[in-house]
C-alpha cells in the first residue's frame, strides 16, 4: 500500500490559497492493477508528528518525518532547509559525527546505530553497504534528511578515501556548504587539502570541526595556524576547547564566554550531559585548564579571529568548533551552528550560468546513482538535489538528456538504507527515486521552463583491468551487474570496439573501486569475476577520426564508453607525451575533474 498525491491541482485535490498549499488529497494505491480505494484529505498539519517506527531500533520518539507547515511557500520552505556534506580525510570521524548528529537531532535513539568500533561492531546508519560494516570504513556516500529545531537538515555523509574521491566530488555537488573534520592528533592531512581545494572551487563555505579531543592530540593553536598557513582560509573558533586534548573538560563558547562543562557516557551512546558555568564558578570548577584557556581565547581575540557571516559566506573564513564525536562533547554547539549559520538554498546557476530562482518551476539534477540498497528489492534509485520550486510526488517532468517524460510515482524520502515515500519536496532536499531506469548522474529534471544544470565531470582513470565472469553460465548477470556499476559510476566501463561486452576494461582511480566492484558484482549479482590487470595508466579522450592511427601504435588502445565517449589509453605518460608533440593533429583531450584524486 502507498499513497499518491494527485497531480492535477485544477482536479482539486491539492488544495491551494493563492501559492499555498494547505491541504493534499491522498489517493491510497492498492496492488498493480485494482481501482484507487476511496481518497483522503489531509490536511497539512504545522505540528510535528513524530514518524511512525521504521526500524527496531529506532524509538517510537525519534523523529525523522519532515512536515511541511500549513501555508508554506517555495521560499519559506527552502529558507528553512539546511543542506550539507561532512568531508575530510579517511577515519577523521564523518561517519561517527554523522551518527552523533543523528542522535541529537532525535531522528535516532540512543544506543542505536553505534559507528563501527573495529570489534564487536554495530552497524552505523550511514554505512550501510555490507562492504563498509566488513570494512569499518565509507566506500559510498550517503544521504540522511530530518527535521532538526525548525529546520529540515539534509545531510550527506562521504568516504574519505582517495579511491572513492569522485563519489564526493558528485555530492560536493548537491551541498550548499560543507564540515571538515579534522582529526586533532593529525591536523590537515593530504586528502583534507584536496578536499578543501575543491570546496573552495566551489564556494562552498566551510565549518571545521577538530575532532578526537579526547585523545592526545597537538596544541590547539598550533591546529589553528595549520588551517591558516596550509589552506588559506582563516580559521575563526566559535568553541575553544578547556583542557589539552585528552583531558577534554568542554569548551568555551566565545559567543558568550560561557564554559559548556561535558560528563562523558560510556560509548557515547546517549547525549552528553551539559553544564553551563560562568566564568567564575569555571574558574573553580577547572583551575589552571580554564586560566590557560582563558589565555588563549584572549590571543584570538587579539588577532581577530571572530566570526563574520559575510566572509565565512564567501568561504574566506571557517568557523572552529572542537569536540569529540565519540563522546558527544562539542557536537549539539557544531549541529546548531551548522543549522544557524550554514545558508539556505539558492538560486542555483544552470549551465551558462544564469541563476534559476528558487521559486521557479521544479527543477532539480541527479548526483547520485545507487542500487540494491534494500536487496530484497533489487531496486535503483536516483538522488536528485531539488533546485527550484516545489516537487510532489507523481508529477511529471522532463528528463533532460533524453527530452522523454518522466513520471515521480515513487520518490522516497532518504535515510541511510531506510527510506519513506515522501509527497512534497523543496529546494534544497534529496529525493530519491526509484527505479529510474534513464537517469544518470549529472541529469537535469524540470518542470515547464527547460534547463540543464553543468555536468558533473567524470575523473580521469588512472588504472585499467580487464573484467572476465569465471562461470559462463551467469554471463546475463556479468552484463547486467557491468552495466549497473558503471551508471552508478563505482567504476568506468570501457569497451573493446571489437571484443564489445564479453571482456570490458574496468577503469578506475585507485584499486579499491576494482575490489568494491568485484564483491558487489559476485554478491549482488550472482556473477563472480576474474580481473587482470592492464599496463595502461593515462586516458585520454579521444574521437573517432583519431581511432584509427592511435591503434596502430604499440602501447595505445583505443576504448568506448556505454555514452559513446573514446579514451584513449597509455602504458605512460611518457610515451603520451610524445605521441602528442610527434602527431598534433590527434584529438587527446585531458579529462577533468581528477585534482582530487590527482
Ligand atoms: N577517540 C576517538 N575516536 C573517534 C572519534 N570519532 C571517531 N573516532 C574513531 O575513529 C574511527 C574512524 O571513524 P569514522 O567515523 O568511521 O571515520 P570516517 O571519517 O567516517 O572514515 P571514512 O568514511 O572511512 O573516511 C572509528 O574507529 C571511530 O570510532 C573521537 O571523537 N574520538
Ligand atoms: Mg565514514
Amino acid at each position: 500500500m502507498s499513497w499518491a498525491v494527485p497531480r492535477d491541482d485544477s482536479a482539486g485535490e491539492a488544495l491551494w490559497w493563492g501559492d499555498r498549499c494547505v491541504a493534499i488529497t491522498l489517493r491510497r494505491v492498492g496492488s498493480e492493477g485494482k481501482p484507487p480505494v476511496s481518497p483522503v484529505r489531509r490536511l497539512i498539519s504545522p505540528n510535528r508528528q513524530p514518524a511512525g517506527n521504521l526500524d527496531p531500533r529506532v524509538d517510537p520518539g525519534a523523529v525523522r518525518r519532515v512536515e511541511v507547515t500549513a501555508g508554506s511557500t517555495v521560499p519559506e520552505e527552502a529558507a528553512r532547509r539546511r543542506t550539507f556534506a561532512i568531508i575530510s580525510h579517511p577515519d577523521a570521524g564523518k561517519t561517527t559525527l554523522t551518527e552523533k548528529f543523528l542522535l541529537y537531532g532525535g531522528a535516532l535513539a540512543a544506543g542505536a546505530g553505534a559507528v563501527k568500533a573495529r570489534e564487536g561492531r554495530r552497524s552505523a546508519t550511514s554505512d550501510w553497504m555490507e562492504l563498509e560494516q566488513q570494512r569499518g570504513i565509507s566506500i559510498t556516500s550517503t544521504v540522511l534528511q530530518f527535521p532538526y529545531r525548525d529546520r529540515v537538515v539534509n545531510l550527506l555523509d562521504t568516504p574519505g578515501h582517495r579511491d572513492f574521491s569522485e563519489d564526493t566530488y558528485r555530492v560536493l555537488a548537491a551541498a550548499d556548504a560543507a564540515v571538515m573534520v579534522l582529526d586533532a592528533a593529525k591536523g590537515i592531512e593530504p586528502q583534507t587539502l584536496k578536499l578543501f581545494e575543491v570546496c573552495r572551487e566551489r564556494r562552498l563555505p566551510l565549518l571545521t570541526f577538530i575532532n578526537k579531543w579526547d585523545r592526545p592530540g597537538r596544541d590547539p593553536l598550533a591546529l589553528i595556524d595549520e588551517i591558516t598557513d596550509r589552506i588559506g582560509v582563516l580559521p575563526t573558533p566559535v568553541t575553544w576547547p578547556v583542557g589539552i586534548a585528552g583531558d577534554f573538560r568542554g569548551v568555551v563558547d566565545r559567543r558568550t564566554g560561557d564554559y559548556v562543562r561535558y560528563t562523558r557516557v560510556t560509548r557515547g551512546a546517549q547525549r552528553a550531559p551539559e553544564e553551563v558555568l560562568d566564568s567564575g564558578q569555571a574558574a573553580a570548577a577547572e583551575g589552571d585548564a580554564w586560566l590557560r584557556a582563558g589565555d588563549e581565547v584572549a590571543l584570538l581575540g587579539e588577532v581577530g579571529a571572530d566570526h563574520d557571516d559575510e566572509l565565512f559566506r564567501a568561504g574566506e573564513t571557517s568557523p572552529v568548533f572542537f569536540g569529540s564525536a565519540l563522546t558527544n562533547f562539542g557536537v549539539a554547539l557544531l549541529l546548531d551552528a551548522v543549522v544557524d549559520l550554514a545558508p539556505a538554498p539558492s538560486a542555483r546557476p544552470d549551465e551558462a550560468g544564469k541563476e534559476r530562482p528558487l521559486d521557479a518551476p521544479f527543477s532539480a539534477f541527479v548526483f547520485k546513482v545507487q542500487s540494491n540498497m534494500d536487496r530484497s528489492h533489487r531496486d535503483r534509485i536516483a538522488y536528485v538535489r531539488v533546485c527550484s520550486g516545489r516537487f510532489e510526488r507523481g508529477m511529471v517532468v522532463s528528463h533532460g538528456r533524453t527530452h522523454k517524460p518522466f513520471a515521480t510515482k515513487y520518490a522516497h524520502s532518504v535515510f541511510g538504507q531506510e527510506r519513506e515515500t515522501v509527497d512534497l519536496a523543496w529546494p534544497g532536499d534529496v529525493v530519491g527515486l526509484v527505479n529510474a531506469t534513464d537517469v544518470r548522474v549529472g541529469d537535469t529534471l524540470y518542470a515547464d521552463d527547460h534547463v540543464a544544470f553543468p555536468e558533473i565531470p567524470s575523473f580521469a582513470p588512472e588504472q585499467f583491468a580487464v573484467a572476465r565472469v569465471r562461470d559462463t553460465a551467469k554471463s546475463k548477470q556479468f552484463r547486467r551487474g557491468v552495466a549497473q556499476l558503471d551508471e552508478e559510476g563505482v567504476v568506468q566501463v570501457l569497451r573493446d570496439l571489437d571484443l564489445g561486452d564479453q571482456a570490458p576494461v574496468l577503469a578506475a582511480v585507485g584499486p579499491m573501486q576494482f575490489e568494491v566492484a568485484v564483491h558487489r558484482l559476485e554478491n549482488e549479482f550472482g556473477a563472480p569475476v576474474a580481473l587482470s590487470p592492464t599496463a595502461y595508466t593515462v586516458a585520454r579522450v579521444t574521437d573517432a577520426a583519431s581511432t584509427p592511427p592511435l591503434r596502430a601504435m604499440r602501447g595505445v588502445t583505443v576504448l568506448e564508453r556505454a555514452d559513446g565517449t573514446r579514451l584513449a589509453l597509455f602504458e605512460s605518460r611518457f610515451w603520451l607525451d610524445r605521441v602528442a608533440a610527434e602527431q598534433p593533429d590527434l584529438v587527446l583531450d585531458a579529462l577533468v575533474g581528477n585534482q582530487l584524486a590527482g
